[in-house]
């Protein structure tokens, strides 16, 4: 879900008819042409709509310069610390800015002149505040960046970063994860554009227009995460089998294939542990399911291929016939299938070399409702910040990381679940719901700070069934 560029509009029209707005989204392939209407509007569920998909279309010039391109060959790079350099692209970046204008075109359609808050997702769409804005003072416009803000010396490398800046700088208010990434966002402003900046109460003044900056850690739906696919008797023991995982502890590790999740990292760590410690050698199995991502750019083939090799020499130096260290799943799997692993994993390794929050640590916590499970998790995740009963490791020292790993495999179980039940309250207490709930009663005030005729209040149950609607 999180590879998808979008933005949420709440237009006066959506709160009059009760739909829970609309979704505006890159929209590909046939199907998706097939089943919108000739603005690109889709209702959602088609038999009982609860909210509008508008989709945007782009060409695979677009596609390629904007979102393998400057997002994620500038952008994600840039912004995750995790030695892997950033491409600034000329001809990217204008692809960048003529999708973001497409956007801003949409969204402005969908508003459709009226009064309206909008939500914009992540790090496609720097420039599309200032256009909103721009065209439309009175719009509230937020954003979610989903991914961390490096420090400013890291950022002040990319050519373009003055208009990245204005271009966030168009928002009401903008989120991160953690305060850490809004003080480097507040630093990164200060030293590269002309503008008023408050450290003290997290804003930015810049052409008498004020951008609140805040933390907002996302969340996942803990209750419903709790609930996923517990499968039926029988069915983990044929798993195992199909898998080569015997009846061992499972170390269990859960990504997309992206060389900020540090794969070959874990790998190294695990190569060291079973060097270090070879009575391990037989006595556990570490599954890892790596799901394709973004192949169409040359760092995400070279880490396959590099994963790969890892996998193969680790199994070939320390497996025999009847065990091997390692399984690698290189496939994307369902959600029911990713819950019953983690329920099956003695433990769960997430350990990121830079990473906004990850999700998959939470996943893991919420579905042990058995309370057990040991979290082996890395200092540079945003998770770590709320998930502190987890075992802390710096993916980066190998022979410390192979230690923690020995130490989870041989945690017992009252520590297990001393530990799991602490961040079972944490993440419960956090959910989803929290996370979109704060950031939309933000908009609110913002929007109820405008003047009378164009404040239109949005009840808090109805916030609860729309922000319900719209995780559905
Ligand atoms: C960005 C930020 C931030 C993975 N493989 C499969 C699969 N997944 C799901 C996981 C989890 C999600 O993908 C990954 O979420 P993360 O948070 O770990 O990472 P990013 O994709 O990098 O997300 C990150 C996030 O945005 C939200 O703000 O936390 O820091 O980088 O939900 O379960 N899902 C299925 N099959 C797979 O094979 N169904």
């Amino acid at each position: 879900a999180y590879e998808i560029s979008a933005c949420l509009v709440g237009s006066e029209r959506c709160i009059r008819d009760r739909c829970s707005g609309v979704w505006v989204a890159h929209g590909s392939g046939d199907a998706d042409r097939e089943t919108s209407d000739e603005h690109g509007r889709t209702p959602v569920p088609p038999e009982d709509p609860s909210y509008t998909l508008r989709r945007v279309w782009l060409s695979r010039e677009e596609e390629q310069g904007y979102y393998y391109g400057f997002a994620n060959e500038a952008l994600w790079p840039l912004c995750h610390i995790a030695c892997t350099a950033p491409r600034f692209d000329a001809s990217d970046w204008e692809h960048y800015r003529r999708v973001n204008r497409k956007f801003a075109e949409a969204v402005l359609e969908e508003v459709d002149g009226e009064p309206a808050v909008v939500f914009v997702q992540d790090y496609h769409f720097a420039l599309l505040p200032r256009m909103l804005r721009e065209a439309r003072p009175d719009l509230v416009v937020i954003q979610f960046w989903h991914i961390p803000w490096p420090n400013r010396e890291v950022f002040r490398i990319c050519p373009w970063q003055e208009e990245i800046l204005d271009g966030l700088l168009g928002n009401d208010l903008l989120a991160f994860h953690i305060q850490y990434h809004c003080n480097n966002f507040l630093e990164t402003v200060d030293r590269a554009l002309e503008s008023r900046v408050e450290m003290d109460r997290f804003a930015v003044t810049r052409g008498g227009k004020t951008t609140l900056v805040r933390p907002q850690p996302i969340s996942i739906d803990f209750d419903r995460a709790a609930a996923v696919g517990p499968g039926e008797a029988g069915e983990e023991m044929r798993l195992r089998r199909r898998l080569g995982l015997h009846d061992l502890p499972v170390l269990l590790g859960v990504e997309r294939v992206d060389y900020t999740k540090g794969i070959p990292e874990r790998l190294r760590a695990l190569d060291r542990l079973l060097t270090l410690h070879p009575d391990l050698k037989g006595r556990f199995v570490y599954l890892q399911v790596g799901s394709p991502s973004r192949v169409h750019i040359p760092a995400y083939r070279r880490l396959g291929e590099q994963i790969d090799a890892l996998v193969e020499q680790i199994n070939w130096r320390h497996g025999n016939h009847a065990w091997r260290p390692v399984v690698y799943l290189h496939e994307h799997h369902s959600q029911e299938r990713l819950y019953r692993l983690y329920r099956m994993a003695h433990g769960c390794v997430v350990s990121p070399l830079h990473d906004g929050m990850n999700l998959v640590a939470k996943e893991f916590v919420a579905a042990r409702t058995d309370n057990r499970g040991v979290l082996v998790l890395s200092h540079f995740a945003g998770a770590a910040q709320e998930l502190t009963d987890a075992l802390l490791v710096n993916p980066f020292a190998v022979d410390a990381f192979a230690e923690t790993l020995r130490q989870a495999l041989r945690m017992p179980p009252e520590e297990q679940e001393r530990r799991m039940t602490r961040m079972r309250q944490q993440v419960a207490d956090n959910n989803i719901y929290r996370w979109a709930g704060m950031l939309l009663s933000e908009a609110g005030k913002l929007f109820g700070a405008r003047p009378p005729e164009e404040v239109h209040v949005l009840e808090a149950p109805a916030l609860e069934e729309e922000l319900a609607a719209v995780s559905g």
